[in-house]
């Protein structure tokens, strides 16, 4: 009999810090539930991370369970895939501290998300945001991943996460398996209605730059009738035209149409119906993201029983890497 080939690993994360977006959703989540099939998915809700942000408790918390509705009513299958909360596996706290020892204070500097966090929260510039990086590379070394579905930010901590990987296997020999991110053609990188030179940010101030996936049909279009264009009134990917660009980028990714498909469509009409059209396709998108996620509040023993499982699951499996790295390292088991 002929072996089955052992499925390919994948491993993503996101963090419970706010309301998921759109940008969350076209540039991750909706591959995380695309490649349920072809491999063996982990997936985590990154509520480590979120502190290197202060967060208020009584909304973390709230927001930490709504974000593991969200992604379940996103599509990804408790079935199918591992989807578990970070806080709750200990090895991945344990994991980050012995990387640390292992990534350089200049590499973690260049990184451009400390940059700008630490632009944007000047007040609080705290050492886990500069190690931030780590943890993450951590999360996904934990388990043996071959694939990192993520948005186009994330590229730079993908090949931070390869060099650390790379560093500690050329000391101690082939620990880690070194992972590839994988970066959607199209949603890769949502840029706010506001201001299109910035990413889509869940912790965005300006709430008329961001498209929540809970948000009611009326916001949604309410915000893409405000989105920030240009004068030129003529529907064109081009140069300059952050603004249009990025509706052009959201209407392809939703409906799947070519930018010239959608420079013919809307060819000699102006930025209204054009807004109109990009605001409804996402209305029809999210409708029944928001419905199922609804439901699934409500039910918050079936969501405990959910990430207890695969809390479990996910302690099993990177207890497995924590355990060969301490070896390696020559703790004493
Ligand atoms: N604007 C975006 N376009 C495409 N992809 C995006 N991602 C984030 N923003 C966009 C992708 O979403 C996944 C989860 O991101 P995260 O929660 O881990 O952290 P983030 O990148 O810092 O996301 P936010 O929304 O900007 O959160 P805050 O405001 O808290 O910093 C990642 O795969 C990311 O690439």
């Amino acid at each position: 009999m002929e072996n089955t080939p052992k499925k390919e690993v994948v491993f993503s994360a996101i963090q419970p810090s706010g309301t998921i977006t759109l940008g969350n959703y076209l540039g991750a989540v909706r591959n995380w539930v695309s490649l349920q099939d072809e491999y063996n998915c982990i997936y985590a809700l990154a509520d480590l991370h979120t502190i290197t942000v202060r967060q208020n408790p009584a909304q973390f918390r709230k927001n930490i369970i709504d974000a593991y509705a969200s992604i379940i009513a996103c599509g990804v299958d408790v079935e199918k895939s591992v989807f578990f909360i970070q806080s709750h596996v200990h090895t991945h706290a344990e994991l980050a501290w012995i990387l640390n020892c292992y990534t350089q204070f200049g590499e973690l500097s260049r990184m451009t998300q400390f940059k700008d966090k630490s632009a944007k929260h000047a007040d609080n510039i705290n050492a886990g945001l500069f190690t931030y990086p780590v943890l993450m590379a951590g999360d996904i070394l934990l388990y043996q991943a071959d694939k990192v579905p993520v948005g186009a930010d994330q590229k730079q901590h993908i090949e931070i996460t390869c060099d650390i990987a790379k560093r500690f296997n050329g000391i101690y020999g082939d620990v880690f398996k070194i992972p590839e991110g994988f970066i959607p053609k199209n949603g890769a990188r949502v840029m706010s209605l506001q201001n299109p030179l910035n990413k889509m940010s869940k912790s965005d101030e300006n709430v008329n730059g961001c498209v929540h996936l809970l948000d009611p049909p009326e916001v949604i279009m309410k915000k893409f009738k405000r989105a920030v264009t240009d004068s030129e009134a003529c529907v064109r990917y081009a140069e300059g035209k952050d603004g249009v660009n990025n509706l052009m980028t959201i209407y392809s990714a939703v409906t799947g149409k070519t930018f010239e498909q959608i420079e013919n469509e809307f060819a000699g009409k102006g930025y209204g119906d054009f807004k109109t059209a990009v605001g409804e396709a996402v209305v029809e998108e999210l409708r029944p993201i928001r419905e199922r996620y609804e439901q699934l509040v409500k039910d918050k023993a079936y969501l405990e029983e959910c990430y207890h499982k695969a809390d479990e699951i996910a302690l099993k499996i990177s207890s497995r890497t924590l355990g060969k790295v301490m070896k390696k390292v020559g703790y004493v088991r």
